[in-house]
């Protein structure tokens, strides 16, 4: 039976060719490889391999070989045949009539009513946020995006993923999956969806190292994530997650980077908001499981750090169920991966002794001849975090409340002020908390980099990554961190522009195309006020804190002083202030703390003692150069040696390590991780996933459209529609559309060269219009032109 066939071949009924036929099959299947031209139908190379050899098996008179490859590719593709059926043209917005802003909203609003949360713009991503669960990621539509057509299909993230995937095999290139968007647009949980059905696609022979790869991302984000006054889950860390495949598209493992852990938060939340998920988590769990006294934490009295004196965040957490339950997924995830009881043992241990310290109390001791020396005043609290640092209390007490100075040759004690004491301590847990998150993201790659060493050495093993940063925030009140986080979406934006427009338009003069350039906004300029060297914002943000004698005060001045861009102004009437235009907004920074939390300083006292700790864990995490913490004994000369901008090779080389104990600052830090994230994203093949935000309420069913409008434009949603439109990004090499398309114009044993004359001939073959042709390419016309 060669009904299916016949739908898609468009085979006549009456009469129906027999096999004995060639002439007739011969028309039949140009019919089909036209329409695929004409209808943007991409054949993937494989198929239409296999379509070929179907046919001159065919011409060759073996028909029941033909019989069997034809069912089996319809098999295979039952979807294909809905590619030619008429596509909904909103789907994707560069084929909309009018483009403008408006016209633009008010279709991703309609969209949206109908719960169609995705619209493409050409090969790119739109993702509206539904704020409610939606059921359109069922194994069913893991199965009804496998390998389908993009037009077979409503716009979907799994269609992202297949995407990349399928791109990734057939071209044996890296990919990678950049999502973007403001802080709480939806982007960590697209993350998730792509990872879920990337791992699908790439069914791994061994179910559980697919088990394990899906925990990733739960556990890294227990560890990452916390609640703030815009998202209840938010990224506090960037995340780039390169899942690996053989070449022939088996999962074989997955690899996390993490970029710039926001570790302030440990010490200090802003009101409204809270630590890290896995403090909650594990005191509530502990609290379950009456194992509290085993880390020496109470039940009666919560942890300051965890208390938020601006939320009612009290005997609640203990009580949680939902804590509770994550605790043991959290546990969960741990064991699954591979972490041993030990290991994990000692995780709870670190982070019970980064609560519990949060709580020594200091007082000034008055004596005669010192008034600035301090000492702990609840010994009872010192007791238990040494015990479960495993060091000694006395040896604690004085790394707290002292430091050494060399002088001359000889080491000299100094007593440390409260003040100073108070700092050390929240050093010391922000150091701890930083140094765990990396040891477990090593931790985790080293389980699952490829553990059952599939990948042999030559094997032409695949990427795709996955980046999911901290989105774009504007607070009431913006620290450093902000700042931070906001320079890095700056950064992303502009390479979206780079490859949407830059690189784009550069390729249409290359080809000596003749096209509408697409206006666009470049914040080339405002990334050059942060990165630029030596009279970048960052770069005096270094200079400063070289100073001694700087303060928050004289940081701003040299920022008003040497900044000469419009994009830089300082607001009236506030005390530190300073504003930036990003690209995504207006932001008013607070340069309070600035310089503190650049330096970064954790005191050589402390890092020697916890080195001697007896908990191996602990001793690890102060002595090993750990990757991306960024704090030990990096010189700052050699690390800047390290950044030439654009220079993607050296940049994802660890700075040296030396024994120089200059500590690197987080800027400079920063910097070299935007490098190193540029140089992955550049290395592979881009997919851009665009979240939107549709109300500051978290609403579902509620579409500002206002607000909307305002992530469309700088964002440059209408500029990329225009763009894809423009459809010159349907252009294949010269080579690879005369193989595709040989059959039309030439026979079948034949083998045109790969010359504009042969496509040329193709095309009027195929009786097309509206094509063009450029120096190594040719572009094709889309359905929609
Ligand atoms: P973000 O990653 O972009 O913010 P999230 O992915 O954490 O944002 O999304 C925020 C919340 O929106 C989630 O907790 C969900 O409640 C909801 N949400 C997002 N996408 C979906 C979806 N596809 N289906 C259902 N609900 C969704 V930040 O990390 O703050 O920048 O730093
Ligand atoms: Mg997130």
């Amino acid at each position: 039976d060669l009904h299916p066939m016949r739908a898609l071949f468009k085979i006549p009924r009456n009469p129906p060719p027999t096999l004995h036929q060639p002439e007739l099959w011969t028309g039949i299947f140009n019919d089909f490889i036209c329409k695929c031209l004409i209808k943007d139908f991409e054949l993937r190379p494989n198929v239409l391999d296999l379509l070929q050899h179907v046919f001159l098996q065919q011409i060759r008179g073996k028909e029941k070989v033909l019989q069997k490859h034809l069912m089996e590719h319809i098999d295979l593709n039952q979807h294909n045949m809905n590619s030619f059926t008429d596509v909904e043209e909103v789907d994707d917005l560069a084929t909309l009539e009018v483009l403008d802003e408006n016209t633009v909203a008010d279709n991703l609003q309609g969209r949206y009513a109908k719960d169609q949360i995705y619209t493409y713009v050409g090969d790119i991503l739109i993702a509206v946020n539904p704020f409610h669960p939606m059921d359109i990621y069922t194994p069913e539509h893991t199965k009804k995006y496998l390998g389908a057509e993009r037009k077979a299909n409503p716009p979907h993230i799994f269609a992202v993923a297949d995407i990349a995937y399928q791109s990734g095999v057939s071209d044996s290139t890296d990919q990678c999956i950049v999502i973007s968007g403001e802080s709480g647009a939806g982007k960590t949980e697209s993350a998730h969806l792509l990872v879920q059905q990337l791992t699908f696609l790439g069914k791994a022979n061994n179910r559980e190292l697919q088990e394990k790869i899906l925990l990733v991302n739960s556990l890294v984000e227990a560890f990452g994530n916390a609640t703030t006054a815009i998202n209840d889950n938010s990224s506090r860390f960037g995340k780039y997650l390169e899942m690996k495949f053989t070449s022939g598209g088996t999962v074989v493992g997955a690899k996390i980077s993490e970029y710039l852990l926001e570790k302030s938060r440990v010490i200090h939340q802003a009101a409204g908001e809270r630590n890290f998920h896995i403090f909650y988590y594990m005191y509530a769990g502990l609290a379950e499981r009456r194992k509290l006294a085993h880390y020496k934490l109470s039940d009666s009295k919560t942890p300051k750090y965890l208390f938020n004196e601006h939320v009612k965040l009290g005997p609640d957490i203990v009580s949680n169920a939902s804590y509770k339950e994550q605790f043991d997924a959290v546990e969960q995830c741990f064991k699954v991966i591979g972490f041993t009881l030990e290991e994990l043992g000692s995780v709870y241990s670190t982070l019970a002794a980064i609560l519990i310290s949060g709580d020594l109390e200091f007082a000034a001791v008055a004596s005669e001849h010192q008034t600035d020396k301090s000492e702990i005043s609840n010994i009872p609290v010192l007791e238990n975090v040494a015990s479960l640092l495993c060091i000694r209390c006395d040896e604690l007490q004085e790394a707290l409340t002292s430091h050494c100075v060399v002088a001359r040759g000889e080491t000299i004690i100094r007593p440390n002020t409260v003040e100073k004491a108070t700092e050390v301590r929240d050093a010391m847990g922000k150091a701890l908390y930083g140094r765990l998150f990396s040891w477990i993201v090593n931790r985790i790659n080293a389980l699952l980099i490829d553990p059952l060493n599939i990948c042999v050495e030559g094997d032409n093993s695949l990427n795709i990554g996955i980046l999911d940063i901290f989105g774009f925030e504007n607070f009431k009140r913006n620290s450093f961190e902000q700042l931070c986080i906001n320079i890095a979406n700056e950064q992303i934006q502009f390479y979206f522009n780079q490859h949407i427009f830059t690189w784009e338009q550069d390729e249409y003069l290359n080809e000596e195309v003749d096209v509408r350039m697409i206006e666009y906004e470049d914040n080339r300029p405002l990334l050059d006020m942060f990165l630029q060297k030596p009279m970048g914002l960052l770069s005096l943000l270094d200079e400063e804190s070289r100073f001694p004698q700087a303060t928050d005060q004289t940081l701003v001045e040299k920022f008003e002083v040497n900044l000469k861009s419009k994009h830089f102004w300082r607001p009236m009437r506030v005390d530190l202030g300073f504003g930036i235009n990003h690209y995504a907004g207006k932001v008013i920074y607070n340069a309070s703390g600035f310089l503190a939390k650049n330096r970064d300083m954790l005191p050589a006292d402390i890092v020697l003692l916890l080195r001697s700790s007896e908990n191996l864990l602990i001793s690890k995490l102060v002595t090993h150069p750990l990757t991306k913490t960024g704090y030990i004994t990096r010189s700052l000369t050699t690390f800047i040696e390290t950044q030439s901008c654009g220079d993607s090779g050296e940049a994802t080389h660890h700075p040296r390590e030396t024994t120089n104990m200059r500590t690197q600052t987080v800027s400079s830090y920063f910097r070299y991780s935007l490098m190193d994230l540029l140089s992955k994203m550049v290395s592979g093949q881009p997919h851009f996933v665009r979240c939107i935000k549709p109300n500051n309420d978290r609403q579902a069913h509620r579409f500002d459209q206002e607000k909307v409008v305002v992530q469309l434009r700088y964002t440059g949603v209408l500029e990329t529609a225009k763009i894809r439109r423009q459809g010159y990004s349907h252009r294949i090499l010269f080579a690879n559309f005369v193989t595709r398309y040989s059959i039309l114009a030439f026979r079948a044993n034949e083998e045109p060269a790969a010359t504009p004359e042969s496509c040329t001939a193709i095309l009027e073959k195929a009786k097309l219009e509206n094509w063009a042709m450029g120096k190594t390419k040719v572009r094709t016309p889309r359905s929609n032109m």
